[in-house]
């Protein structure tokens, strides 16, 4: 840090929720794409999106009649129970929450709980557990849910079996959910293959992706991703390079490489920190060789990086691809942005970590070896060229119209990827100059720079750096700072402090919710999770994972909506998941894909939503710039308390679903994290 910066004081919320907001800005993608695409009749402008969300009753699983048949009446526009929907592990805690809207959409309910509540097996209908409600904050109404809340602690039910939870008087159930040592198991598989769903350039078989969504590969006709050429020059042919493969972003399928990087990062972390868990069962091209299907997926990803790479060890930017649903249908071309620092920094790092974890696989040596040499190459280039910046999609730099969010970062952004390449690459070769650098540099993280804040918005360089402090070549010095750092950091006012007080009645405490909040909350379980991997601070791992298995409950059901943030997941045990959600491919209008309920098919499952967006507003300029804004903005998503800032919904411009629902290649990638914690 500039000696003689005026800090701001380590307790000024403003300060902080500024920074928080900041880094999340400079680090959430953003797609902006297809200005008044649709041609479908278009229904009452904002209907679909006004109406309310789903029942939570189990209407998709006709095993939980009996569940249904006991919702509460006097709760119509949500559940009055909620639990995580695909189950939980036997040894950890268990929390159901029953609620009362108090604010947002559906204030008009309400709900006095009984005083007890059963755990009742779904199968025999025995009752196996009896507890009381416990009130969350001597009945407070929570600002963030808008809910009051009641907690049902059934930690003591251990049995492997089918559940459901049932409030005795109130005449209220849950929705059905399974405690087992497996329960999470299906739900990775399915969170894996969505990058399947992703790739680009590459057929999907009605064998492999289900005849729902079979498609021909895209984007490899004339000028596009085979014969991709610079973004300044479409028509010089002499520019041409194959920028071919790889995975559509998010709902929009252009390629960043700065992003595609980091989620490599995140995905080999996963599979390196748990090599066991992961199946060849995944019915993708690569099943039956002899790798987990995650590491297959990851090469995939990894090979198209190495197609990003020039001679010189530079690394471009970005290729910016057309859109059409389904994908195969888009004919436009492929256009790519120059080398610019940052991604090749990123890229350093992701060529470093692949190289230790695919080098160390028979028959993947001479592949390790080769993205090492990648890696060496990108970390020099960015040495000589530190400040090469490009813009895409910037009138300053002529790129109007070449991707959609803004790849390029800042100052800080460059030096957060250049410690993680230098970590990566000082475990790859112990080389001394990388490990000098983290040394010199690793004091100028927000981590040191904000009194030991621990922010979910960070978590990639938290994630390097604690990985730091775990190799043994590592300064001692160094590597006992950071630890302090995160154990100080974690111990705090958003971390622990939040979670030993349930500042959540949801039990998953985020101090703002932004675009891409799922993503955050899957941070933040990481964040804990990383104090067990660790063995950091003094509480143990048992009860770090069990802080970490509260966000992803929350993700699966545990939530004010009683929602399962994943697409389409009625198969898979869910009784209420997402419907539609913003994709190019999986259009609102599409007759065979636009959502679950209404489409021949709907969208595949498996799809991390961005969640609840308070921030969330229709275009500037509506109701006036066009019919399709209807007379006011969605609501919900709009006008409500943060958590229940969000529906299922997928229109397009001028309504910008994207905001709230759009998927992304790098929430996937931090859900996967998360989850691969929880199977063993
Ligand atoms: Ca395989
Ligand atoms: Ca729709």
């Amino acid at each position: 840090m500039r000696s003689g910066d005026t800090k701001p004081s380590s307790n000024n919320p403003n300060k902080r929720r500024a920074f928080l907001l900041a880094t999340g800005a400079s680090l959430l993608p953003i797609s902006l794409i297809g200005c008044g695409g649709s041609s479908s009749s278009a229904p009452a402008p904002g209907a679909a999106a006004a109406a309310p969300p789903a029942d939570g009753a189990a209407t998709q699983s006709s095993r939980s009649a009996r569940v249904e048949a006991a919702q509460s009446a006097s709760m119509t526009l949500g559940p009055a129970i909620v639990v995580d929907q695909f189950g939980y592990l036997p040894g950890f805690d268990k929390v159901a929450v029953v609620r009362n809207p108090q604010a947002g959409y559906d204030a008009a309910d309400s709900f006095t709980p009984g005083t007890l509540y059963e755990v009742v097996d779904a199968v025999s209908n025995a009752v196996v557990y009896r507890a009381a409600p416990v009130a969350w904050h001597d009945g407070a109404t929570d600002a963030s849910s808008g809910d009051q809340a009641w907690h049902v602690d059934f930690s003591a039910v251990v049995a492997p079996g089918q559940y459901f939870i049932r409030d005795k008087m109130g005449n209220a159930s849950s929705a059905p959910f399974r405690i087992g040592a497996d329960v999470y198991r299906p739900l990775l598989r399915a969170a894996v293959r969505y990058f399947y769903y992703q790739r680009a350039g590459i057929a999907k078989t009605a064998q492999l992706a289900g005849a729902g969504w079979a498609d021909a590969a895209s984007h490899l006709g004339p000028l596009q991703d085979r014969q991709a050429r610079l973004f300044s020059a479409p028509g010089d042919a002499s520019t041409e390079r194959d920028v071919s493969g790889g995975w559509y972003d998010a709902g929009d399928f252009n390629k960043y490489t700065r992003w595609h990087a980091g989620y490599l990062i995140d995905l080999l972390h996963a599979f390196a920190d748990h090599p066991g868990i992961w199946g060849k069962d995944a019915n993708i091209p690569e099943s039956g060789n002899q790798h987990p299907d995650l590491l297959d997926e990851i090469k995939w990803g990894m090979d198209w990086l190495i197609k990003m790479q020039e001679p010189s060890g530079a690394m471009l930017s970005i290729a910016g691809l057309a859109h059409a649903s389904p994908p195969s249908a888009a004919t436009g071309q492929t256009l790519y942005g120059p080398p610019n620092t940052s991604a090749t920094l990123a890229s350093a790092g992701a060529f470093a970590l692949g190289a230790r974890v695919f080098g160390a696989r028979a028959g993947l040596a001479s592949y390790g070896n080769g993205l090492k040499i990648r890696a060496e190459r990108a970390w020099n280039w960015a040495l000589a060229n530190p400040n090469v910046l490009f813009k895409n999609n910037d009138p300053a730099y002529n790129s109007q119209g070449l991707g959609a969010g803004q790849q390029e970062t800042d100052d800080y952004g460059r030096l957060g990827h250049k410690l993680a390449a230098a970590i990566y690459l000082y475990q790859l070769t112990g080389k001394a100059v990388y490990n000098s650098f983290v040394d010199a540099q690793y004091r100028n993280t927000h981590l040191f720079e904000y009194w030991n804040y621990v922010s979910p918005f960070e978590a990639a360089l938290q994630q390097a750096l604690m990985h730091h402090a775990s190799l043994p070549g590592a300064t001692p010095a160094t590597a006992a700072a950071l630890r302090a750092a995160y154990i100080t950091g974690m111990d705090g006012t958003d971390h622990w402090s939040a979670m030993r007080a349930r500042t959540d009645p949801y039990l998953a405490h985020l101090q703002v919710y932004t675009w891409g909040s799922n993503a955050i909350k899957s941070h933040e379980g990481n964040n804990f999770a990383a104090l067990a991997q660790y063995g950091l601070g003094t509480r143990g791992a048992a009860a770090n994972l069990n802080a970490a298995s509260h966000y992803l409950h929350y993700l699966h059901g545990v939530n004010p909506l009683g929602k399962v943030y994943l697409s389409n997941m009625g198969a898979l045990g869910a009784a209420n998941s997402v419907d539609q959600f913003y994709h190019t491919w999986f259009a609102h209008g599409s007759v065979k894909w636009d959502s679950v309920k209404d489409s021949t098919y709907g969208p595949p499952p498996g799809f991390l939503v961005g969640g609840p967006n308070p921030g969330y507003h229709w275009e500037n300029g509506c109701p006036a710039v066009h019919p399709l804004c209807g007379t006011q903005s969605p609501t919900p998503p709009t006008g409500q308390p943060p958590q229940k800032s969000y529906v299922d919904f997928n229109d397009s411009w001028p309504l910008n679903s994207w905001e709230v629902t759009e998927n992304s290649n790098g929430y996937q990638s931090a859900y996967i994290r998360l989850l691969s914690r929880f199977v063993s």
